[in-house]
């Protein structure tokens, strides 16, 4: 049903209001019931609209669950709930509080550099969420680059963010699931199977955690051993622009200290980035670091690097290319996989589905670059989305069906702060 705009911001401050449990959201009811890291991160953003404190909050509860390695863990268990699976028990990461073992894309600066510039973050703790995130990028650089090509990948789909993206499928088919003991999934109670990951790749998600286990959850020996490794053109773009935001804001506030790595990390980082490019596509896209083999068609997270930076001329006018094919083919941009590809799902989470938090970072990194047009018809698209659908977890690119989960957190703050 069509709403107006204002009726929009109503239900958008509601819903951050009731995934609101005391100092951290969930990114929705049910399905997710306990703090997951990217979502926490747009979703200060958000709540920066209603509350700078409650915003700061968010990324301070976010940050309490950081390991001493610097790693900042894709979920934080605050709070027991059975309505998830896998949770705690199965994790086994032995962390106060509980979390999982693996990290996902560090939008934290970025949301920290956001709250700053507005005026609601400031002083000693603007410091302290700094130093945590200059402690999580220290991470990625020592424990998710790969130190031959400075790649930085992911030992995991679920760090990625965009858990069943085709491009992860054959690092993923490799896996060897025969140990894995039965259990039983909680999210296709929720959600119909058919907007979800498949079974044999739950499977194989849980005998990765299984090998995090064997290995007394070593970082480190998670991306040199482990059964996956794969470089991934959405983390390290995010992490490129992540780098750029903390050591604009070390030396705004005359910490240089805080920002000084960076200097060492970003040139490492870039030409990490710029190995993601793909000369035959014409596009940046994943590079299993175990086999060498290159995803082989374009996905929402191949536009990301506009917000990195780091794109030439050359590169813009493939990118544009293929964004332009994909605008004709799709009444709602972005996809998160390529429409002509025939691992194509309308429906099926990341294989096709558009998610409004990628579409914030992409229409960034456009409008930055000085594309006003392409990044008006990403803001455009996802205006239109929420207006017709509602705060849906994730949307049809051909019809703007709305999919997954209702009422979620971090489409509410992309309303908020970026589409409407
Ligand atoms: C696994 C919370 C998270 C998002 C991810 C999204 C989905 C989890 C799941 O939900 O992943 O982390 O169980 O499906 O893919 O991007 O952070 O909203």
């Amino acid at each position: 049903m069509m709403a107006s705009p204002a009726e929009r911001d109503t239900e958008a401050a509601a819903i951050l209001a009731a995934n609101d449990r005391g100092g951290f959201s969930v990114p929705t009811k049910g399905l997710y019931p306990f703090q997951w890291n990217w979502d926490s991160a747009f979703a200060a953003m958000g709540y920066a609209h209603a509350s700078g404190e409650r915003a700061v909050q968010e990324l301070q509860s976010l940050v309490a669950g950081q390991w001493p390695n610097g790693m900042i863990p894709h979920i934080i268990f605050h709070r027991p709930d059975p309505g998830y699976f896998p949770g705690p028990e199965v994790w086994e990461t032995a962390m106060t509080p509980p979390t999982s073992g693996i990290t996902q894309p560090p939008v934290l600066a970025i949301a920290i550099a956001a709250l700053a510039d507005r005026g609601v973050l400031a002083g000693e703790r603007l410091a302290d969420l700094l130093e945590a995130a200059d402690r999580s990028h220290a991470f990625f650089f020592e424990a998710r680059r790969d130190p031959a090509t400075n790649v930085v990948g992911v030992v995991h789909p679920w760090e990625s963010g965009r858990d069943n993206m085709p491009d992860w499928d054959d690092a993923l088919a490799a896996v060897d699931a025969s140990k894995v003991k039965p259990f039983v999934r909680r999210d296709t109670s929720h959600i119909d199977a058919a907007m979800r990951p498949t079974k044999e790749q739950y499977e194989r998600y849980i005998a990765l955690v299984e090998f995090g286990i064997a290995v007394g959850w070593d970082q480190r020996r998670i991306m040199v051993e482990g059964p996956f490794f794969v470089g991934d053109p959405g983390i390290a773009a995010v992490l490129v622009r992540a780098e750029r935001e903390l050591q604009r804001l070390a030396r705004t506030i005359g910490r240089d200290d805080l920002g000084g790595n960076v200097d060492v990390r970003l040139p490492a980082l870039c030409d990490g980035l710029e190995a993601l490019w793909s000369d035959a596509l014409g596009a940046y896209t994943t590079l299993d670091l175990r086999t060498g083999k290159r995803g082989e068609a374009v996905s929402s997270a191949s536009f990301l690097p506009f917000a990195a930076g780091v794109v030439d001329a050359a590169q813009t006018e493939r990118l544009n290319a293929h964004f332009d094919r994909l605008a004709a083919r799709c009444r709602y941009m972005v996809p998160s996989y390529d429409p002509d590809a025939p691992t194509f799902d309308e429906k099926r989470y990341w294989r096709g589905p558009v998610w409004l938090v990628v579409n914030w970072l992409i229409a960034l990194g456009l409008a930055e670059t000085g594309d006003a047009a392409r990044a008006e018809r990403v803001r455009g698209d996802s205006r239109a989305l929420v207006e017709a659908g509602g705060f849906y977890e994730y949307f049809s690119p051909l019809t703007g069906a709305p999919l997954g989960g209702a009422d979620f957190t971090w489409t509410a703050a992309a309303w908020l702060d970026f589409a409407r």
